[in-house]
């Protein structure tokens, strides 16, 4: 059995959960909290983030959610993420890229900060022009996925692939932390509700994070 190491509002350890119920992968939840300087957490992963999976039988530990979600890719076949021809996995690594680095640093990591970190680790208000500032960058990203999906039925061409996993991670860890206005991006809340709606979505819609909840319309897969 596979153990995460995590916690709710990670969207590294949100898109390794999805990746893994969309395969099949049965896996229990550990609660880590990097900012805590766990040993535990850094004795399997010197980097001291999450997420880090454990495979108890085995004896495997591994971290990086790129690296874990390519060892799973590589390892089960059921449901390929990053599949097609060369130009089309380039282009799902490109977007997963984007959503995994730009998106993090300029949106979910700020909000991550300003609406969770400050409160629970260094007990002081969030900085108003840091969230407007993250808010304004989310409104560019969700054009460019509305852009995306009056082009293709998914982000990265015609199938779901880990591009359309690691935008949603991104985007719902956003939306929990109410940094995300969906009203004027038809397209992009089109394709999140399509994305809500999976199974393998849920269980994450269903998780809080202490003290801290999302707006009403979160886990809402209709609205
Ligand atoms: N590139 C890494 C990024 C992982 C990452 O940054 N995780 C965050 C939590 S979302 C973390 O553990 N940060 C360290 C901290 O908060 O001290 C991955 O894809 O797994």
């Amino acid at each position: 059995m596979w153990h995460i190491y995590q916690f709710p509002l990670c969207p590294f350890s949100r898109k390794v959960r999805l990746l893994m119920a969309e395969k099949g992968i049965a896996y229990e939840l550990q609660t880590a909290r990097p900012w805590e300087g766990e040993d535990r957490l850094f004795a399997m992963n010197p980097a001291g983030r999450t997420p880090v999976i454990r495979e108890t039988d085995k004896g495997l530990v591994l971290s990086d959610s790129r690296a874990i979600c390519e060892y799973f890719e590589e390892t089960v076949d059921r449901y390929p993420l990053i599949s097609g021809t060369a130009q089309q996995r380039a282009e799902i690594r490109r977007l997963i890229a984007m959503f995994d680095e730009n998106f993090y640093n300029d949106v979910s990591g700020p909000l991550l900060l300003e609406r969770m970190k400050k409160r629970l680790v260094f007990r002081q208000a969030p900085d108003a022009k840091a969230l407007r500032e993250s808010m304004k960058l989310a409104h560019d990203y969700l054009d460019y996925i509305d852009y995306l999906i009056d082009n293709r039925p998914w982000l990265a061409g015609a199938t779901m692939t880990l591009a359309d996993l690691a935008a949603a991670a991104q985007l719902s860890v956003a939306d929990y932390l109410g940094g995300l206005d969906w009203s004027s991006h038809e397209q992009a809340r089109g394709w999140y509700l399509v994305m809500k709606s999976r199974p393998s979505f849920r269980p994450l819609l269903s998780e809080r994070m202490e003290v801290i909840q999302p707006p009403s319309h979160y886990a809402e897969v209709d609205a």
